[in-house]
């Protein structure tokens, strides 16, 4: 039982029980989704193994998003498993720590590059192999930030890839709609991960929000969890393209 019974989807992009990815796989696994993860790289296989054993999820193998090859591997296992998919998480981001202080405009084009690779194109990457099991429709779900909006302290070239990444939301749900795929965002207020740690000031920007957003606090992976698990749920047929925030209200008053 739940919103996404008998609906099967892959996540991607869990690093810890700390990361967003993995807040999102338990709301959907509550509401009765059956699930597989991908993992980057060893380290974090052992990572991700025990956290998909406690959901029952499938894990189907190591993706590092700047290698097409490992994706495709990634899409022909889910396409073993299952034969088709109803849903994808792109849980997914980089950029180097050190460009992540100081100015934008000192941004490296190597970073630059890097940044916009992992952060932005592996989310269109993702919809490529994902259409082609997405036969009876379907919902990809990326994750954003506020930065893309406006200019955040130190957020840099990852304001710019989460601009990008915003934009391709839009392309995506038009070329994809169609075919009844949905693609939607959710624009993520600051969550202490480990991703985020590498922002520099990364403190101060979660008590700045505790103080100003209309909800004076900030939100937790479960929040954002259960509403990516609404929005790939069917109660969200009706939208696509859709960028939603769920950063306690932040965006209105920043
Ligand atoms: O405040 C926050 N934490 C917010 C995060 C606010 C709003 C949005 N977001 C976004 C992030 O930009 C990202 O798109 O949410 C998404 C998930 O991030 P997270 O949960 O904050 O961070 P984390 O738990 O670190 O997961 C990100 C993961 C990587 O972890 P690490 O920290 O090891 O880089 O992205 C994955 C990796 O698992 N990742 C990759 N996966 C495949 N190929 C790659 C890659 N090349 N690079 C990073």
């Amino acid at each position: 039982t739940g919103i996404l019974a008998g609906k099967r989807g892959l996540v991607m992009g869990v690093a810890n029980n700390r990361s967003i990815a993995w807040g999102i796989a338990q709301a959907a696994r509550q509401q009765g989704a059956e699930l597989a993860f991908t993992y980057q790289g060893d380290a974090l296989k052992k990572r991700v193994e025990p956290l998909a054993k406690e959901l029952d999820a499938h894990v189907v193998g190591h993706c590092d998003v700047t290698d097409g090859a490992t994706i495709d591997a990634v899409f022909e296992e889910v396409k073993r498993l299952w034969g088709s998919i109803d849903f994808v998480i792109h849980c997914i981001a980089f950029s180097d720590k050190d460009e992540l202080t100081g100015r934008y405009v000192d941004t490296t084009e190597g970073n630059f590059n890097k940044s916009l690779l992992i952060s932005c194109y592996s989310f269109t990457a993702i919809a490529q192999r994902a259409e082609k099991l997405m036969n009876d429709g379907g919902s990809l779900v990326t994750l954003t930030y506020y930065g893309a909006e406006k200019w955040m302290p130190h957020y840099n070239v990852m304001g710019v890839a989460k601009a990008a990444l915003e934009a391709s939301v839009r392309y995506l749900a038009a070329d994809l709609g169609p075919k009844n795929i949905r693609v939607n965002a959710i624009s993520a207020g600051p969550i202490k991960t480990l991703a985020a740690s590498g922002i520099g000031d990364f403190r101060y920007i979660l008590r700045w929000n505790e103080y100003n957003s209309p909800l004076r606090r900030t939100v937790t992976i479960e929040e954002v969890g259960e509403t990516a698990a609404y929005l790939v749920s069917d109660m969200a047929r009706g939208m696509t393209g859709e960028i939603l925030h769920v950063d306690a209200g932040y965006h209105v008053v920043g």
